[in-house]
């Protein structure tokens, strides 16, 4: 519960400033007071793509377990720790983008510099996320020692794969912060390698957005079956898609880097071929949703071709709101596809249409589904219950969410076609035409954004309702047991010492030979890691 506390503060205070740079973008609005566009931006960027996200998702996470395979007193304190050093780093951090010492936004490319409690305070957030992965797996370790030859519960699985992915994508972004950034900011060496720092963000970066996605998967594939009154279509297959999402999400990361000069071509073709092995089992979770929705509708006696979606629980927000995260993920995994697709890339990347997906994706998909989680495991952590009343306002924010993300994103996608830069403040670039096609669409980025918020509001009023105010009572922890006609889960879906050793190979792979390279033909004056050394 804590950690839903500090994420659902961040939604608040990054959603006000996503409030604001529409605003600002619709070349209406200055901001007061000297606050300028980027700190804004980096603020936005830092509390909802990382804080809230990361706090959320270890709650949620921690919530799972707690429920598979419980959790004893130690690891509760252990957890604590974990909460603490994170909110402390979160606040480090926080607090020197607000004081405007870290305009850097939430990918802290180099040469940008900031403060270096801007880094030291991501780097406890990290460090902190490490030690609840640690009890995490320890968790599980507990329990397999206390239930010999059984397979593992299915979220507790999940769980595991998505804390050991986050575990190795995160030593890269260590690596950099404590290597390249925090020496540099603090003067103790002189340059940085910026194609070197670019690599190790993009290392991390892209397995980011899969441990956003991981947990959204957790709830499709366990927990909205129970709640439509249906059962898991296949354990293996989910499991399947698990290990494959471990495999594929870091060897990828030079997708980011397409345009990036001083990276050998075939080996962004070869990362370009390993992400589309990355669609493979968000396609496989496609097909399993639809394989559970039509299941259970057709054993409830539903007929037709698509007469069994009418079985679907569309009043109840907790299936709602993610099945309209589902719906989302079609577009935005097809934009994905084409942000992956070497030329198009060289189209849509650096402009607003990158921005467009990522709000489709994380910012709905995650999200909503998210929401969704929110309005049966709070109730259910604080002893009280999701009344009609609330539901029917979480259909409303349900509505308001899509329309608003809808009109903000739409309008961003076309605009990039258009050839908008993402990360600009208002400009009518010297009177183009160009930019004046833009115009429309930041103001109507503006409407749905403004719509957004709305949303967000309304959203903390519901969280704080159901966290203080809903009456007392029960509410059900919603998890789904398999098919009876499921195939039995082979055993070997456990094999954790092979998964980790193709997981590392797949990264030596990728990743060894095109770093040499970058190390090898970096210009003069610019070592990998120019430190303790510095040459003032
Ligand atoms: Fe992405 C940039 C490629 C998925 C987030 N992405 C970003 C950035 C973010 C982000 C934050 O290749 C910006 C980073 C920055 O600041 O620079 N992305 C992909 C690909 C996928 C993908 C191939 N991205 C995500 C997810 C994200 C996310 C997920 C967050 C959660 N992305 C890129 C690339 C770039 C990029 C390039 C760099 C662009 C550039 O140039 O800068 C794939 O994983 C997508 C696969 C998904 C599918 C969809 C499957 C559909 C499902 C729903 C089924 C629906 C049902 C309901 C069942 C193929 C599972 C239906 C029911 C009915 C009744 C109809």
């Amino acid at each position: 519960m804590s950690f839903i506390y500090v994420a659902f503060i961040s939604l608040f205070i990054g959603g006000l400033m996503g409030l604001l740079q529409v605003l600002v973008r619709s070349g209406s609005f200055t901001l007061p007071w000297g606050i300028g566009y980027y700190q804004i931006l980096t603020l936005h960027g830092v509390v909802l793509a990382l804080v809230l996200t990361t706090f959320f998702i270890l709650g949620f996470q921690y919530a799972l377990m707690g429920k598979t395979v419980g959790i004893s007193d130690k690891q509760r304190k252990v957890s604590w720790l974990a909460f603490w050093i994170m909110t402390v780093g979160t606040t480090i951090t926080a607090a020197t983008i607000l004081v405007g010492k870290a305009s850097v936004l939430y990918t802290f490319y180099a040469p940008l510099k900031a403060h270096p409690l801007f880094y030291i305070g991501l780097t406890l957030v990290i460090v902190g996320s490490w030690v609840a992965g640690f009890v995490n797996w320890r968790q599980l370790y507990v329990w397999k020692k206390a239930h010999p030859g059984e397979k593992s519960p299915l979220l507790a699985f999940m769980v595991t794969i998505n804390m050991l992915m986050w575990f190795i994508a995160s030593l890269g972004v260590a690596i950099a912060v404590l290597v390249q950034f925090i020496p540099w900011s603090l003067g103790y060496a002189e340059t940085i390698n910026v194609l070197v720092s670019r690599t190790l963000f993009w290392y991390f970066g892209h397995p980011l957005v899969y441990f956003w996605l991981l947990p959204a998967y957790m709830a499709w594939y366990a927990i909205i079956p129970k709640i439509i009154g249906g059962k898991i279509f296949s354990d293996s297959l989910a499991r399947l898609s698990f290990v494959l999402f471990l495999f594929f999400s870091i060897p990828v990361g030079f997708h980011h880097q397409l345009t990036e000069p001083g990276i050998d071509p075939t080996w962004k073709f070869i990362q370009v071929v390993l992400t589309f092995m990355v669609v493979i089992p968000s396609l496989m979770t496609a097909f399993s949703m639809f394989a559970t929705f039509e299941i259970t509708g057709r054993r409830k006696g539903y007929g037709g071709l698509f007469g069994w979606l009418k079985h679907l629980p569309w009043k109840d927000v907790r299936f709602l709101a993610p099945f309209i995260g589902m719906l989302a993920f079609i577009p935005g995994g097809a934009g994905g596809i084409i942000n992956a697709s070497h030329q198009m890339n060289a189209v849509v990347h650096n402009t607003i249409w990158v921005t467009g997906h990522f709000h489709l994706t994380v910012a709905t998909t995650v999200i909503l589904t998210f929401f969704g989680i929110t309005y049966w495991l709070i109730p259910h952590l604080t002893g009280r219950t999701l009344t009609k009343e609330i539901n029917r306002l979480g259909i409303i924010q349900t509505f308001i969410w899509t329309i608003g993300m809808t009109i903000m994103s739409g309008a961003m996608h076309i605009q990039g076609l258009l050839g908008a830069p993402r990360r600009s403040s208002y400009s009518d670039y010297g009177g183009t035409e160009q930019a004046a096609e833009w115009g429309a669409y930041q103001m109507a980025q503006a409407i749905g954004g403004t719509i957004l918020f709305v949303g967000i509001v309304l959203m903390v009023y519901i969280f704080i309702k159901l966290t203080f105010f809903s009456p007392k009572g029960e509410e059900e922890f919603p998890i789904a047991e398999e098919e009876e006609d499921a195939p039995a889960t082979p055993m070997w879906l456990e094999n954790w010492k092979l998964w980790i050793a193709i997981t590392i190979a797949l990264i030596l792979f990728a990743y060894t030979i095109p770093f040499v390279d970058i190390i090898q033909n970096s210009p003069p004056g610019s070592p990998p890691f120019d430190w303790p050394i510095g040459n003032s």
